[in-house]
Order: C-alpha cells, then structure tokens, then sequence
C-alpha cells in the first residue's frame, strides 16, 4: 500500500512552479443548477452542423472570445497544444477552398469505401465547398504536436488529440452560444492547410471551420439524437 500522499514541495523542492493558489468557486443551490442545467442542455440541444452560409461579415470580436472560450479547456500538463487561426482574407480563403475541393475531389471519387459513402448519402455531402469561400471565417484549429522553445529545442505534449478534440468542442460550443453556426469540415488530407497558413512542422491542422450565419432558407438533415437511455449506461 502507498504511504500518505506526500506533499508536492516534498517530492519536488526544486520546482517552484508546484505553488497552488485558492480555488475560486461558487456554490450554487440545487435549484440554480438545474435551472441552469435544462437552459444549457436545451440551448445545446438546438445546436446543428451548417452547411449553406450567407457572406454576411461577423464582428472579429465574436471569434476572438471564441477562441478565448476554446483556450479554456484542460490539456495534457495544460501545455494547451492548440492553434486557432482565423482567416478571413477572401484571397486566402479561395485558395484553402481549391486546395480542399482537390483533395475531397479525389476522397469521395477514389478514397472513400462504399459504406463510407452509404454512410454519409443522408447528409448529402460532396466535394464542392462552397461555405470555404461564402462564410465571413474560417477557423483552422491546429494540434501541437510538440512545442519548439525559443532555444529552437523541443518539448514533449501529452494527450495532444484529446486535448485539442475537448478545446474545439468548447469554440463550437461557444459559436452556438453567441449565435452563430459552425461546420466541423475535415477536408482530408490536411497537410495543405499547414503550408497555405505558414504553420511550423510541429503543427497538424485537426478541423476546418467555417463561421458564420446561415444562409437565407438554409436546411440541415432531419436527424434525431440519441435518447439518454442509448448514450448512458449507469451502475
Ligand atoms: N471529409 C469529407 C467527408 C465527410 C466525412 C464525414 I465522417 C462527415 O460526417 C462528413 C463529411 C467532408 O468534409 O466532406
């Protein structure tokens, strides 16, 4: 059996940066919380994937709190191994459309298996996107796969893909909140995106996304969600 969990100052000495401040939290009664709770869950529950854009221009304001939102999430030794980069030059965004069209292109005519295909005929998808050149944003979320200091050496991240995958559904999350729609596009391969943004090789672009609001009369696959009962097993 271990001993009594040691204090981290004991183990550790040499590292200062063990301190720990006083958690900042605030009890709410029963009520509140499940008010809150069914106001969460029904806001959520309205959220859906978008596909048709208008051009109408969005606040730069709105996606840098998005991502502000998105920085908050947990990650591996809060190393926070993300990169946002929000791109709204129409230069640039029509050549990350002929570049993701290209390699969609040659996905869904030669890539993809048949089930693959079966399984996506409900949503409709093809290779031509135009929300990559009709949404006013589009975000291109970054997984760190290391970091570089400034030395130029590198350094380990840890959880890189869950760290990341958790933080990008706090920015879809948070684009719902304040009234915007959202595309979790993963134009496949993605090694295009690096080169065109000018990221470093420690970075490998995870989703694209564009932002904005939907198109007049835009419309989405008639889904249902999954009850509780399928989603949840309790012992
Ligand atoms: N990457 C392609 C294909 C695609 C794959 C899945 I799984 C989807 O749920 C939707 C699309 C694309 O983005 O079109």
């Amino acid at each position: 059996m271990p001993q009594a969990k040691p204090d981290f100052q004991t183990v550790y000495p040499e590292r200062a940066e063990g301190r720990h401040v006083p958690l900042e939290f605030t009890r709410l009664s029963e009520g509140e919380m499940l008010e809150r709770a069914e106001a969460f869950y029904r806001d959520l529950s309205r959220r859906r994937s978008v596909r048709q854009f208008s051009s109408e221009p969005v606040p730069r304001r709105l996606i840098e709190l998005a991502i502000l939102a998105a920085g908050t999430a947990p990650s591996g030794a809060h190393h926070q191994p993300w990169q946002y980069v929000a791109v709204s030059s129409p230069d640039l965004k029509a050549r990350i459309r002929a570049a993701a069209e290209a390699e969609e292109y040659a996905t869904y005519t030669r890539r993809m298996a048949e089930e693959w295909k079966d399984a996506l005929a409900p949503i409709g998808t093809t290779w031509v996107k135009e929300h990559l050149t009709d949404a006013p944003w589009l975000v291109v979320i970054f997984k760190q796969n290391y970091q570089v200091l400034p030395g130029g050496s590198h350094k380990k991240n840890y959880y890189v893909q869950e760290s990341v995958g958790i933080s990008a559904g706090m920015f879809i999350a948070a684009l719902h909140r304040m009234g915007l729609t959202t595309l979790t596009h993963t134009p496949t391969p993605m090694g295009f995106l690096r080169e065109l943004l000018g990221r470093g090789e420690n970075e490998t672009a995870m989703l694209l996304l564009p932002v904005g609001y939907p198109a007049q009369g835009a419309t989405v696959p008639d889904f249902r969600r999954k009850g509780l009962e399928e989603i949840s097993s309790w012992l």
